[in-house]
Order: C-alpha cells, then sequence, then structure tokens
C-alpha cells in the first residue's frame, strides 16, 4: 500500500511536470487550524473590503474536505508567469506581469482538466476537483502545507529557487497519496522591503495585506469609485500592483516562464500614454482578448487611466 500511494504520487507528479507546472506538491486534506484565527480577524477588521465572496463558505474555506466529497489529499501546483517583457513607453500606465497574456484561471483549468484525466488513466477511479481562485480555497496556505514555499511579509507564497511571481492552484482528490511533509521555514529574516515599498501602505505589519488598500484591490476588485486618498499614490498602475514582488530579493531568482499562452499581445507592450487615455472599446477588445484583465471591463480600466491622468 505504502509503495503504491509513493507510486501514484510520483506519477502525479511526474504529469504535473510534462504539463509545464514548476511545482508539485501534496499535503493531506484536513482542517487549517492555524489560518482560521487570522482569516476571521481579517475578515473582522474588514480588510476584504468590498470583496463580499471573502466573507462566504467560511468553514468551507479552511477544510477541504467540507467541498470535496471523501478528500483525502491536496495536490498543489504552481505555474510560473514571470517575464521581462516591459511596456515599451515608460510612463504608460502598468499593468501587471500577471495579466499580460492569456487569463491563468482557463489555462490552468485546462492543465488541471488533463492531469485528472491521467491520473484517472493511470490511477484508476478517482474523483477529484480542480480549483483555481473560483471557489472558497485558501491557496497560499495549501501551497505551504505542500511544501512549495514560505508566505512572506507580502503575504505571497515564495519559493527559494524561483521567487513568487507563479500562480497557484488545487486538485483534491479522494485517494491518499504521500505526503511532502515539513513546509518550509520563513526566509524573509529582518528584510522589510516589500512593507517600506508598498504605495498604499497596504502591508499593515507583517504577513498581513488590508486588501481593500492595495492596488491590486482598488484597480480589479472595486468597482465604486476609487477613493480620493490614493489619488497620488497608485504608482501608475492601472491593472495590479507588482511592487511588492518587484522588490523582493528572492525573485531575484525568477526564472522566465514557457508558457506560450501567457505571451503578451504586442499592442500592450507598444501602446503609449495617450494611446491608453484615449483607448476604445475596440482597442480594449482586440487587445485583451483572452486576457484576465477582462475582469475590470472597459469601463473599469478607463476608471483607473482616468483616475492616474487626474492625479498626475
Ligand atoms: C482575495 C485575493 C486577493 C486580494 C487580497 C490579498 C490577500 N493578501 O489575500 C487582493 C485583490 C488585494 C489580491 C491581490 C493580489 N493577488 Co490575490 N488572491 C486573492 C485570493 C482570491 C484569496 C486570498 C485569500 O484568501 N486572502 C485572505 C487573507 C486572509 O489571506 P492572506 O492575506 O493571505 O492572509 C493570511 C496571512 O495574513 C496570514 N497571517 C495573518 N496574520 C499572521 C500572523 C503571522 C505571524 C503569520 C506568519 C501569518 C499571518 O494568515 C492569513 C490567512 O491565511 C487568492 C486565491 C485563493 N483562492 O487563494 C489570490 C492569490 C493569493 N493572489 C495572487 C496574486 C498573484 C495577487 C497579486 C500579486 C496580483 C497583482 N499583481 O496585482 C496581488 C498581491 C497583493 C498581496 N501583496 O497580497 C496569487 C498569489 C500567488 C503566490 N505566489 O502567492 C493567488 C494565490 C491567486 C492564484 N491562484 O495564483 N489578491
Ligand atoms: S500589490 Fe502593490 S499595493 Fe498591494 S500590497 Fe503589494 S505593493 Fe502594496
Ligand atoms: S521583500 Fe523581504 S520581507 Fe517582503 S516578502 Fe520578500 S523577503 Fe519577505
Amino acid at each position: 500500500m505504502q509503495q503504491k500511494t509513493s507510486a501514484y504520487s510520483q506519477l502525479i507528479k511526474d504529469e504535473a511536470k510534462n504539463l509545464g507546472f514548476i511545482f508539485c506538491g501534496i499535503a493531506k486534506a484536513d482542517f487549517l487550524e492555524d489560518e482560521a484565527p487570522r482569516l476571521e480577524a481579517w475578515l473582522k477588521k474588514g480588510m476584504h473590503g468590498e470583496m463580499q465572496y471573502m466573507e462566504n463558505h467560511f468553514d468551507k474555506r479552511l477544510d477541504p474536505r467540507l467541498l470535496v466529497d471523501g478528500a483525502k489529499s491536496v495536490i498543489s501546483l504552481g505555474l510560473n508567469y514571470y517575464t521581462e517583457d516591459l511596456q515599451l513607453d515608460a510612463s504608460s500606465p502598468k499593468i501587471s506581469k500577471y495579466a499580460y497574456g492569456a487569463d491563468y484561471h482557463h489555462v490552468i483549468k485546462e492543465k488541471l482538466k488533463r492531469l485528472l484525466e491521467t491520473i484517472n488513466e493511470k490511477i484508476g477511479e478517482v474523483g477529484g476537483r480542480a480549483f483555481v481562485d473560483s471557489a472558497p480555497v485558501l491557496d497560499k496556505a495549501w501551497a505551504k502545507m505542500a511544501g512549495l514555499g514560505w508566505i512572506g511579509k507580502n503575504t505571497n507564497l515564495i519559493n527559494q529557487k524561483a521567487g513568487s511571481f507563479f500562480f497557484l492552484a488545487e486538485l483534491v482528490v479522494d485517494i491518499e497519496l504521500e505526503y511532502d511533509i515539513a513546509p518550509t521555514a520563513d526566509h524573509c529574516g529582518t528584510c522589510t522591503r516589500c512593507i517600506d515599498a508598498c504605495p498604499t501602505e497596504a502591508i499593515v505589519a507583517p504577513y498581513i495585506v488590508d486588501g481593500s488598500r492595495c492596488i491590486s484591490y482598488l484597480t480589479i476588485e472595486l468597482k465604486n469609485e476609487i477613493p480620493k486618498e490614493f489619488s497620488g499614490k497608485m504608482d501608475n498602475w492601472m491593472f495590479g500592483c507588482d511592487v511588492c514582488q518587484d522588490v523582493c530579493p528572492w525573485n531575484k531568482f525568477s526564472v522566465l516562464n514557457t508558457e506560450p499562452s501567457f505571451a503578451p499581445h504586442s499592442d500592450l507592450l507598444q501602446l503609449n500614454k495617450k494611446d491608453w487615455q484615449e483607448i476604445t472599446e475596440d482597442v480594449f477588445q482586440k487587445v485583451f482578448k483572452n486576457s484576465a484583465v477582462k475582469r475590470t471591463k472597459f469601463n473599469g480600466l478607463k476608471r483607473n487611466i482616468s483616475f492616474l491622468s487626474n492625479s498626475d
């Protein structure tokens, strides 16, 4: 039995690698005891702002066994999105690296589907469910449990060999596997670069991000107007923000992604400040055809660009 679980785990990790994931670790599906009081405090302080979905399914978010019948193992996966491509006009409003190419939700869902198919072909009838953002699952906590890295003071999951520019996803399955024990130790040490550099002072304490102050929230999740207090503080970001990762010393170990669908639409890098200020719905639809930027919709992006222009 022991031999079998070990062989199955290896098979899953090999297949994950074939599919392009840079990391794959496995943890026992269980109640996330340490995270429960932290998540509760974060919600009580209103740090989720208008992200009401974060208030839902509190119990399920802390225990995958309540989400998937008979869940026994959480397979945690990382998909690299790091790129050194830059928007050519340095004065253009900026887009976070993670949103340059195709929407990662679709890319990862497809890969997870194929991983589950292979598991079913090679191991047998295995019940499982794929998660990438969409459901109440604490991706970073599972990645930590599965040995992918540690959660840094900027609250991103960091790996010593690859930094933090990678997405996280899970496959929760109903078979027992070999578990990657001993989560990675915290390697932030005395560093506070992310806290010092955050343009909106959203990292209110080490390991705690007030989501409602984060530029990523203000430019993507917030549906209302961006509060005036952030005028002049947005560091020219129109979609997401990379500051707390760009300054992180561990990101000098980032390697370029090899996912073809993450390559940016050429216009995205070419458009200059004026082009962005005058962007039409047609251009938006063309440049962001399959992109995660669609989440903010044309009007949302326009709102962000005007907010930046008005605080110039
Ligand atoms: C909501 C959300 C956001 C919100 C809130 C941010 C946040 N930190 O949670 C907003 C919109 C602001 C956001 C922004 C970003 N996000 Co986001 N987001 C999520 C989402 C959907 C849920 C995260 C969550 O559950 N937050 C709840 C709070 C409570 O969790 P937390 O902040 O991590 O808090 C923990 C710590 O504070 C800790 N803690 C609290 N007190 C203490 C005390 C001590 C001593 C310690 C050690 C720990 C500790 O416990 C808390 C609970 O686990 C996940 C996907 C998912 N399903 O998990 C993606 C996710 C976390 N985001 C991701 C990304 C890429 C980003 C951005 C980089 C995007 C961008 N470039 O603009 C930024 C980064 C901002 C930042 N510094 O965190 C990735 C992270 C990948 C990685 N390598 O870590 C995820 C996993 C999406 C994915 N599938 O890949 N995001
Ligand atoms: S993503 Fe930007 S605004 Fe959000 S915590 Fe990091 S540095 Fe601050
Ligand atoms: S910048 Fe420093 S403190 Fe922040 S996450 Fe990276 S190593 Fe940790």
